[in-house]
């Protein structure tokens, strides 16, 4: 300690000693449920049935939400720090969960009624069933005040009719949180509505599933509404209030997202600078080399910078202050800087890097929707920028 420093005076950076124990287990459950069947996934692009097993046994599903749900309970910090450790293993694995936690079930624990989250939540958070988030459509992505799916009811329903597209986990889902337009005219200001849909009601079907470049084992795709009847007690929130729940939703995954890339990030640099130590070239470990060494040394940074971003807006979130800016700037932040480490640590391995059995290629491929959705990070310097400039 500094000579004169007054311990009352400090921030206190350190973790709690459950936090600190969280954090190890999912670290042992990557390295012993994940990483074995990461091969297999890539090939099949499929999740093996036993591993969503394990992952629900882990009480994965559960982990942001209160306790008297049946969640874990441990805050969004709590959240980020399992979502980091998860990032280590392939992307899909914190795709398929934050599909279901920090975006589809999470709606629901934000804005919906204590009746719905009292009948759902306890099956959400055990994972014996699934939720997505149903905001996008095909003329509707960063426009998202844009949506023509239109609600229509008679009194005693709701009836859904559209599409909506690009949806993360819709192919396992049982509900989702759908986005629909009650009022053409009020728009994002009272005229959109949150509906927790039942996916296996008439009325609903899905899509083929898309083809990408990346993010095997997660699967997107579309859902078709053909007027699929919604009780009215199945309103998140209140009728017109759905833009600012989806707004709120997208708060929390922008931030579990950027704890993801931490974790993908920090796995990358440990694989970069094991192999740097290893690879000789010119009569010397490629890690001698200053251009490797300034690669080395400015993921590090970034990394560092990345995972207080994502900690302290966590901090923010578990105070409950509003996180909607901390949260616009992690996403972009990280993001960019998970996209920057894949293609310097690919950069690292050279013609190795390039081949399919290293795997950094597929962290490569991976990284590149990170950009892009959870909102687009041009999106993000738009909220970020409005915020500013007001
Ligand atoms: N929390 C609470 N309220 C919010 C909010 C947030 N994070 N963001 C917006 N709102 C409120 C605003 O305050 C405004 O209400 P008031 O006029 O009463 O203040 C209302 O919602 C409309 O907001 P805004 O004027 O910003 O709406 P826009 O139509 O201009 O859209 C963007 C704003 C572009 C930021 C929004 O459409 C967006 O996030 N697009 C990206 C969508 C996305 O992330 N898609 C990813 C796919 S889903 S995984």
């Amino acid at each position: 300690m500094n000579p004169g420093s007054q311990t009352d005076n400090c921030m206190n950076f350190a973790l709690s000693d459950d936090l600190t124990l969280l954090k190890r287990s999912i670290r042992e459950f990557v390295e012993r449920e994940l990483w074995p069947v990461a091969e297999e996934v890539e090939r099949s692009d499929e999740i093996p049935d036993r591993t969503l097993l394990a992952m629900k046994e882990m009480g994965l599903f559960g982990l942001p939400f209160e306790t008297r749900y049946g969640g874990a309970g441990v805050g969004e910090l709590g959240y980020c720090l399992a979502l980091e450790e998860l990032g280590r293993a392939n992307a899909c694995f914190s795709n398929v969960l934050g599909a279901h936690c920090s975006i589809g079930a999470m709606a629901m624990a934000i804005d919906g009624s204590e009746e719905l989250k009292a009948r759902y939540l306890p099956e959400l958070c055990a994972g014996d069933k699934l939720a997505c988030f149903a905001l996008s459509e095909p003329d509707a992505g960063s426009d998202a005040a844009n949506i023509t799916t239109m609600a229509r009811s008679d009194g005693d329903r709701y009836f859904l009719r559209g599409v909506k597209h690009y949806i993360t986990g819709a192919d396992l889902a049982d509900f989702a949180v759908v986005f629909a337009v009650t009022d053409k005219q009020l728009r994002a200001r009272g005229g959109i509505t949150a509906f927790w849909v039942d996916l296996n009601a008439p009325g609903v079907s899905r899509g083929k599933k898309v083809e990408k470049m990346g993010l095997r084992g997660s699967h997107i795709c579309e859902l078709i509404f053909e007027d699929a009847g919604v009780p009215l007690d199945h309103i998140i929130g209140k009728v017109g209030a759905g833009f600012v729940t989806a707004m709120k939703t997208l708060d929390r995954g922008r931030l579990a997202l950027g704890a993801g890339c931490v974790g993908s990030s920090q796995f990358l640099l440990e694989r970069a600078v094991a192999h740097a130590k290893e690879r000789v070239q010119f009569g010397k470990p490629i890690a001698q080399q200053q251009a490797v060494q300034f690669m080395i040394a400015d993921m590090a940074t970034d990394i560092y910078a990345a995972r207080n971003m994502v900690y302290h807006a966590a901090w923010k979130a578990d105070r409950g202050d509003r996180f909607s800016v901390e949260a616009a700037m992690v996403k972009r932040f990280c993001s960019d800087m998970a996209i920057a480490v894949a293609d310097r640590v690919l950069q690292i391995f050279g013609g190795m890097g390039f081949m399919k059995e290293a795997g950094i290629e597929r962290a490569y491929r991976d990284a590149r929707i990170l950009a892009i959705y959870e909102g687009t990070n041009e999106i993000q310097r738009v909220i970020i920028a409005e915020q500013l400039l007001r």
